[in-house]
């Protein structure tokens, strides 16, 4: 039996530094009005969606930073947004970054920064959180980059773990959604963390330069959209859920960030791709029943998966080198 559902990512083009929420939450607003045109019942938009990335911009005291943050959600600023959701009844994921005074891994209760994404209801009640846990980049002013990039300045590792929700999305009564920030797409573990909950729908918004900013050796322009795709067409496929991967895209300040968001089914194929850096909106049409097929054959988990050979990837983070062999040693 279908259990059909209408998707759609919801691209947004540059911000400016200079720019506020009001300018934002605004094209975001037009973005829904679109996806309610469109017949949608799910929006994504992307990583840090309120703001320019401004990771790329040092500060020496985080504090002066706060502008960036969001205290609450929804504030007077944002609040427009949560009307349209209602509004057009929407179910929607949303990025942004997070400022929670709670305590700490010590019991200590203080003010902490994450980079943050929802699950909102089309109520406006939020449904589920997510705090980015793959954190890229570095802490301190680097002189080796020509563009900083300052994700383990401003946050912390996020400490929810990789929830999935199982909740009503349009017409289907209940919808197994898990949600993935930016570099996350990047990493088989995280993805498999939420197959092993039978996610069906994974949202994830991103913010990824046009060009490797890391200045440790030459890559090719066009392997920046090719290891994205990648990433996400394979996450799909190794865990049978649909994928919405969306950009903030275009050129913030003078750096370019990459687009093509797409919308991708579970056998890892591409359903619907932006083609602008801009504000975009892009739809496809989701069969959930999809998910079956990968889910109960070829990645059934329960009947394939080796957990006695699985020791180092929940007890070693760095590669080690492997043992030498020498002629005339025999087999190691
Ligand atoms: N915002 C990000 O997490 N960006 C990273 C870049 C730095 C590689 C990404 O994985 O797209």
């Amino acid at each position: 039996m279908k259990r059909l559902i209408t998707v759609a990512a919801a691209q947004l083009g540059p911000i400016q530094k200079a720019e506020g929420r009001d300018v934002v939450v605004a094209r975001m607003v037009r973005l829904l009005e679109q996806a309610h045109r469109k017949g949608a019942h799910v929006v994504v938009f992307p990583e840090l969606a309120f703001t320019t990335f401004f990771p790329r911009w040092y500060v020496e005291d985080l504090d002066e930073a706060d502008g960036w943050y969001e205290q609450t959600l929804p504030s007077p600023a944002t609040q427009p947004l949560f009307d349209a959701i209602r509004r057009y009844g929407l179910t929607c994921y949303l990025g942004y970054a997070e400022i929670a005074h709670e305590p700490d891994e010590n019991g200590v209760l203080r003010k902490r920064r994450f980079n943050t994404s929802v699950v909102i209801a089309p109520s406006g009640e939020i449904v589920l959180k997510y705090r980015k846990i793959h954190l890229p980049g570095h802490k301190e002013f680097s002189t080796l980059r020509k563009v900083q990039h300052l994700e383990k300045r401003y946050f912390e590792v996020g400490n929810l773990g990789f929830p999935v929700v199982r909740a009503p999305v349009g017409p289907v009564d209940g919808v197994n959604l898990g949600m993935l920030i930016c570099n996350d797409r990047r990493w088989p573990e995280a993805w498999r963390e939420l197959g092993l909950q039978q996610v069906e729908l994974t949202m994830l918004g991103y913010n990824t330069p046009a060009v490797n900013q890391e200045n440790r050796g030459f890559e090719a322009h066009h392997l920046r959209n090719f290891h994205s795709q990648l990433s996400i067409q394979a996450g799909c496929y190794q865990n049978a859920t649909f994928g919405v991967g969306v950009a903030k895209a275009g050129n913030e300040d003078g750096f370019e960030l990459m687009g093509h968001s797409i919308i991708v089914n579970p056998q890892g194929e591409i359903m619907a791709m932006a083609t602008s850096w801009d504000d975009e909106l892009v739809v496809a049409d989701c069969n959930l029943a999809m998910c079956e097929l990968g889910r109960t054959t070829i990645f059934n988990f329960a009947q394939h998966r080796r957990l006695e050979a699985y020791q180092r990837l929940a007890s070693q983070t760095g590669s080690s080198a492997p043992a030498v062999w020498q002629p005339g040693q025999g087999e190691v």
